[in-house]
């Protein structure tokens, strides 16, 4: 178990093939070189269902599990370089988007650094509109990222971490509601100098993919594939605390939020409140985000999603598969089985999911 992350080896079995040469972040791990998260029921030639994991044009383990909180050092300085991209994304095996990104995905990568240290961030427009990156957070007003870089052009920004929080980035290029919706945004957490408390660290980014141009959402997701989660469940270990890094991106609708079932979880609202509130649903207008906390009481399946109903039956749901003891053998042990037919015919997801069974253990 590494220090105050989840053990990638957790989440399975199996190491997919190197996503797509896209530049990452300087500080990131290798994107190839983690498991991923239900190798072992691959569905790659459906029609209608999710792309499963390790395809090599999405990176859903890169997008859900953070790196590894680095403990604090003073001026340290930590580099990164973003590079935006015009990219046609799939949201699902029948659904392609328009997307400008930052380094190839919608969100862009996540970004993690503490307290105190040096951020440069080397930013390089490749799309074929103004981008800018604004970080939120403290900084000086001509780091905000409102003035933008023209195709082909570079900017950097370089500021000091702070407060403690979870916060975000995003393009604050005009017209802010299409940058924003077309994909331009990403976590970027600042942890406290005083270490966090060990939990199985994740990152959920939610946000709505406007697919036809009316300036509404045909589609919402969870870390940019709607429906994900709900069929490949994200497995975490009933006797750890599972800690989410929980951000709002959805542009054009006013709120969403994320209520869990059969459990109650302590939400830090934007990670920087010292005593948590007790709640199961959390709303966040955009660019709102918090920490939250899971310590759950039994195994079992336990369902999240949005509790905008419309938003849960166009994408932005899930489910956590809790088990006892070690997931990463009970997923390599074949322990796990798939839900039955039922689960496929409710809802508008049929349409983008297919009639496949889904993913169950
Ligand atoms: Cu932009």
């Amino acid at each position: 178990m590494s220090r105050g992350g989840i053990n990638r080896r957790t989440f399975l079995a199996g190491l997919a093939p190197l996503v797509a040469m896209v530049p990452m972040l300087k500080d990131q791990r290798d994107p190839g070189s983690h498991a991923r998260m239900m190798e072992a029921f691959p569905e790659p030639n459906e029609p209608d269902a999710p792309l499963a994991p390790g395809d090599g044009k999405y990176d859903p383990d890169g997008l859900l599990f953070p790196p590894e909180a680095k403990r604090y050092s003073p001026g340290r300085v930590r580099e990164y370089d973003l590079v935006s991209y015009d990219r046609q994304i799939q949201l699902t095996a029948r659904t392609k988007f328009d997307a400008w990104t930052y380094n190839g995905t919608v969100p862009g990568p996540i970004i993690r650094v503490t307290e105190g240290d040096e951020v440069r961030v080397m930013f390089t427009n490749k799309g074929q509109h103004p981008h800018s990156i604004h970080f939120h957070g403290i900084h000086r007003g001509g780091m905000d990222g409102v003035g933008v870089a023209k195709t082909g052009t570079s900017a950097i920004y370089e500021f000091t971490a702070r407060p403690a929080g979870l916060h975000l980035y995003q393009c604050h290029a005009e017209p802010l509601a299409e940058h924003a919706a077309r994909g331009l945004y990403g976590a970027f957490i600042i942890d406290p100098r005083e270490e966090r408390s060990p939990a199985q660290e994740l990152v959920m980014v939610l946000s709505g993919f406007d697919t036809n141009g009316d300036e509404a959402n045909e589609l919402y997701a969870i870390n940019g594939r709607p429906f994900y989660y709900e069929r490949y469940p994200i497995i975490v270990e009933r006797s750890k605390t599972v800690r989410i890094f929980l951000v709002n991106m959805t542009e054009y609708d006013p709120v969403n939020s994320f209520h869990l079932h059969g459990e109650f979880f302590r939400l830090y609202r934007t990670g920087t409140v010292k005593e948590p509130e007790h709640t199961d649903t959390v709303m966040l207008c955009q660019g709102e985000r918090c920490v939250i906390e899971i310590d759950f009481h039994d195994p079992g399946l336990y369902m999240f999603h949005s509790h905008q109903s419309r938003l849960a039956e166009k994408g932005c749901r899930g489910w956590f598969n809790v088990v006892e003891g070690d997931a990463a053998a009970l997923a390599a042990g074949g322990a796990f089985g798939r839900y039955g037919d039922e689960f496929a015919e409710c809802s508008p997801c049929r349409d983008e999911l297919g009639a496949k069974p889904l993913i169950k253990y």
